[in-house]
């Protein structure tokens, strides 16, 4: 699919602003991808419909999840996971997106998963550092993000894990495993 087409189907699914950080995750992508040696138009792809179901109700979401026999523990944790697994479904039924890679991107976006691939890492990452994010500790992301790949998507696992934990959030397991295996496994 062309950049035009993906851009035309998502921007349907999405409002204004989260069609604005949806161009910045697309740009993030591709440098990333060029930087590190990943196939750039999967990156593009892959981020242009990253949050394609962001805006999907959460009743429509949950039948998806179970339907497909995705992780049961994702029912009980926060709504906002749902929208990547569910994305990644939606993107190859309602696109046609059969590419593998691009929706396993789209799958571990929020997440990360332990063993990711690089496409994996850099849709994470540009998730995380797109230029309209601006939380603490973002600058320094962007910075790793240019030496050290691995690091940076470590950093970006270690501040959600903290800000959700500040929070009093409960952190899904899967995102711990993916803290871990960074952890473990990174370099
Ligand atoms: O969709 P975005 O806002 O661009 O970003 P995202 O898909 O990375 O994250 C969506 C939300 O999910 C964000 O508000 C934080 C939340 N989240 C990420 N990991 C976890 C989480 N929430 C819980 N409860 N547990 C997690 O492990
Ligand atoms: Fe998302
Ligand atoms: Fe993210
Ligand atoms: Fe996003």
């Amino acid at each position: 699919m062309d950049q035009e087409k993906a851009l035309q189907l998502v921007k349907k699914q999405l409002t204004d602003k989260r069609y604005e950080h949806t161009l910045g995750v697309m740009k993030t992508a591709v440098q990333l991808a060029e930087r590190y040696g990943a196939d750039a138009k999967k990156a593009e792809i892959a981020a242009v419909f990253h949050d394609y179901a962001k805006f999907r109700p959460k009743e429509e979401m949950k039948q998806l999840l179970i339907e497909e026999q995705e992780d049961e523990r994702l029912l009980h944790f926060h709504h906002e996971l749902w929208h990547a697994p569910a994305g990644a479904i939606l993107v190859k039924k309602e696109a046609g997106i059969e590419d593998e890679d691009i929706l396993s991107a789209i799958r571990w976006h929020t997440t990360g998963r332990p063993g990711m691939t690089l496409l994996e890492k850099i849709v994470y990452l540009a998730d995380y550092i797109e230029p309209g994010r601006v939380f603490p500790g973002v600058e320094e992301v962007r910075k790793t993000a240019e030496q050290d790949l691995n690091k940076a998507v470590l950093a970006a696992v270690k501040n959600s894990i903290l800000f959700l934990m500040s929070k009093k959030q409960p952190v899904f397991p899967v995102t711990m495993d993916t803290y871990n295996d960074l952890i473990q496994n990174g370099d």
